[in-house]
Formats: C-alpha cells, sequence, structure tokens
C-alpha cells in the first residue's frame, strides 16, 4: 500500500471472506459480496419504499439547516439515540430487515439491537466527518455498515496522528463493513458529496446500544 497525502486502501484476494483493511489504531474489515446482487437490489428498493424516511435538522449558529440526506432509525423500543441534537425514537423493525440483521450477525459475530438507515438520494447527499462514540455505544463499538446502490468513497482521518494519510475505499452494493476497535475513538469518517452523481444510495449501520438513554 503506497502512502500518499491521501491513500485509497488496496483491496485484494479472498474477497467473498472478506478482508481485513489495514489500519492503525482501529480495525476494519470488508466484504465486499455479503448479500449477492439480486438480493441488494430487492433489499434496495424495499429499503426506499418502506422505511419511514425523515428529513431531520440540525441547529448551526442558532439556524435549523436540513441534514443532506434521509435517515431513520431502527431497533428494540428501549434503544434510544441521539447525535447531534438529533433526538432519534426507534422504529420497529420491519420483517424484511429482521432477516438481513440475522445475516449480518452471522458474518460480524456480533449481535446488533439497532441500525441508523441513511438514504443519499445522489451525490449532493452526504455525512460530514464524526465518530460513531456517542456513549448509548459503548466503548470501542462494533459497528457494520451495509451499502446498497450505487458506490461512494467512504474516507476516514485519524483524530490525532496528522501524518496518517487519510484512508479512502469505495463501498459497493451488496457490501459489509465492519468497523470495531478504536475505530470510533480514534479515527473520524465521512461520505463526501460527489458532483454530477445521479444514483442513489442506501446504507444501514448496525449497532448496539447500551444503555438506555432517552434522548431530548
Ligand atoms: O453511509 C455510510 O457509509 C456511513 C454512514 C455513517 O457514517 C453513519 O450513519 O454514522
Ligand atoms: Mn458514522
Amino acid at each position: 500500500m503506497s502512502f500518499g497525502r491521501d491513500c485509497v486502501l488496496d483491496l485484494f484476494d479472498d474477497l467473498d471472506n472478506g478482508v481485513a483493511l489495514p489500519i492503525e489504531d482501529g480495525q476494519l474489515h470488508y466484504f465486499p459480496n455479503a448479500l449477492d446482487e439480486s438480493e441488494a437490489d430487492a433489499l434496495m428498493m424495499q429499503c426506499i419504499t418502506d422505511l419511514p424516511w425523515r428529513q431531520d435538522h440540525i441547529r448551526i449558529a442558532g439556524k435549523s439547516i436540513p441534514i443532506p440526506r434521509l435517515q431513520c432509525w431502527l431497533g428494540s423500543s428501549d434503544a434510544h439515540y441521539s447525535y447531534s441534537n438529533i433526538a432519534l425514537r426507534p422504529q420497529p423493525w420491519p420483517e424484511f430487515l429482521l432477516r438481513v440483521k440475522t445475516r449480518v450477525e452471522t458474518l460480524c459475530a456480533h449481535s446488533f439491537n439497532s441500525a441508523l438507515a441513511n438514504y443519499y438520494r445522489d451525490g449532493a447527499d452526504s455525512v460530514d466527518w464524526h465518530s460513531d462514540d456517542e456513549r448509548e455505544l459503548g466503548q470501542d463499538p462494533v459497528i457494520a455498515s451495509l451499502s446498497l446502490g450505487t458506490s461512494r468513497v467512504f474516507e476516514l482521518k485519524h483524530r490525532y496522528k496528522k501524518r496518517l494519510p487519510t484512508l479512502k475505499t469505495s463501498l459497493g452494493h451488496g457490501s459489509v463493513l465492519i468497523m470495531q476497535g478504536g475505530t470510533q475513538q480514534y479515527w473520524r469518517h465521512r461520505i463526501a458529496k460527489v458532483q454530477g452523481l445521479q444514483e442513489a444510495r442506501v446504507n444501514l449501520t448496525f449497532r448496539r446500544i447500551l444503555r438506555n438513554t432517552v434522548a431530548g
């Protein structure tokens, strides 16, 4: 792997079994074909039509700004979650997602009680630099990120070791990226905007909420 200022993570070999992506102070594992193409196509359509998407807002300098994507929070009734002052009350798991959750749990050997779903309608939608380090997730959470639809570049930047390059990897249709170890504590991640991109993407990050935190 070459280290420029930006660094593209190399993927090689054994793609069905997944690959460990080299990263300091964290652990990433990528399964490019966690779902086959037809399953991923059907799931993408079902997510777009059936999930209760909402347009949330954040307050910046006293102004209410719409976040550049639609989202919804799914999970068991006590899995309350909040970030950036957005309080998310869990929507019940639709049956079709419970089956996917079980598949992802088997892949990760880890159980989840919630998922944040993001709908990037086109390249103008994005998520800015952040870590999933809210206290409800506990220390060193395991987070499994399932991607559907058009590929988007997932970037990671170390919070403290500024000498490390920004890591970039493309998350494809039907893939699962597992983030664990210190990935949330030491790294931030984002999906940047892509000019001119018309195609949509849905991402589900499966998580385990440890504490009952009623947000708001
Ligand atoms: O869309 C993605 O791949 C990342 C989403 C994300 O970082 C999040 O929901 O916290
Ligand atoms: Mn995140």
